[in-house]
């Protein structure tokens, strides 16, 4: 198993050739791997950049373990100690993981459609999220990463709006102000585009390594939700936050398909249960920490200020519908998440 874990944590590349190269053997190992364990219970081990008081990690921790405790393990992994950010979906594709919390950016790597929730200012709030979930337009999306990818992705997550945190000094009013800022932007391509989008110069980087980054100077600021900031203690090496609220950003709770397809009906009733139920608690609790930690970044000695967000908007709404990615967004698709 060790073998396995280690030669997915070299893995980078997620194309669908890579996911389909060489999958055989390393199913094989991690399908000997699991008939070790307890017969009569699944061990669901879950893979994740997010540190250990992260809401949604709190939420799948207190909420989905205990209620599948009767026939699996919930084993979470924080911190990407078991599989590097952003190689957790090929993971479970290969059949070497059986869940993550996986990001629209991660899933548009490898089905370029996904990227629709990766365009700034497109989500309104938690609850369009939500509904965008819900919707019979994501049935077709849905299927697709299951068919191809092997992954059920069973509730949507609410990670937060988007904030730049930045450890300079100068304010930012406008995407102007961010020309030539280093900002650290997670690894994938979709990510950097937003960087771009949003006026400044993009760094990719991995969560676990942003508050180095941010104290050696290797980068000049970062986005995130106001809890992530806190929970990665992000503050203490940086000046301000800026409320662009560029990403209400999401997640998805993925599971292994193939451990689904090995569950009985009520079994699987009860996963989606839990899931829908941490899924929920985690975006009450996130949203209440929203509105709290403006008060404690501030408490902390930072400054947090609202820019011109119809200026950092325009641009972002402009960028994205002008781009590629928009060639690969299902027809009509926008006009329906901004009907809902
Ligand atoms: C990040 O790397 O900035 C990010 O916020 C991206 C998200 O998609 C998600 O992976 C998140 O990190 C991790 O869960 C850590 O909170």
């Amino acid at each position: 198993m060790l073998y396995v874990i280690w030669e997915e944590q070299m893995t980078m590349t997620t194309t669908r050739r890579g996911l389909m190269s060489g999958a055989a053997s390393l199913i094989a190992l991690g399908l000997a791997a699991h008939s070790t364990q307890a017969a009569d219970k699944i061990t669901i081990r879950l893979s994740t950049p997010a540190t250990e008081t992260d809401q949604r990690a709190v939420a799948l921790a207190t909420i989905f373990g205990p209620a599948i405790a009767e026939f699996a393990t919930y084993e979470p992994h924080y911190n990407a100690s078991l599989f590097k950010q952003g190689t957790e979906l090929e993971a479970i594709a290969r059949g070497n993981l059986e869940m993550s919390i996986a990001s629209a950016q991660e899933l548009a790597t490898i089905l370029p459609e996904f990227s629709i929730f990766t365009a700034g200012y497109l989500h309104r709030d938690a609850e369009h999220q939500k509904k965008v979930f819900a919707a019979d337009f994501m049935e077709p999306m849905k299927k697709k990463v299951e068919d191809e990818l092997g992954v059920k992705l069973l509730a949507v997550m609410y990670l937060g709006r988007r904030q730049l945190n930045l450890r300079i000094d100068k304010e930012i009013k406008t995407p102007a102000d961010l020309a030539g800022v280093k900002l650290r932007m997670p690894g994938s391509e979709a990510w950097q585009f937003l960087g771009k989008a949003l006026g400044a110069s993009p760094v990719p980087m991995a969560f676990t390594e942003i508050y180095t980054g941010l104290q050696t100077g290797a980068i000049d600021g970062q986005d995130n939700p106001l809890p992530s900031n806190r929970d990665s203690k992000l503050y203490e090496v940086t000046k301000q936050i800026v409320l662009t609220s560029h990403l209400v950003d999401l997640n998805y709770i993925a599971f292994s398909k193939k451990v689904w397809d090995r569950l009985s009906p009520e079994q699987q009733a009860t996963v989606q249960k839990a899931a829908d139920a941490a899924a929920e608690s985690g975006r009450q609790k996130q949203l209440a920490l929203e509105v709290e930690l403006e008060q404690f970044f501030k408490d902390k000695g930072l400054k947090v200020y609202t820019p011109d967000v119809d200026a950092f908007r325009t641009q972002v709404q402009k960028a994205y519908l002008e781009s590629d990615y928009a060639k690969t967004w299902p027809e009509g698709m926008v006009d329906k998440i901004n009907a809902l």
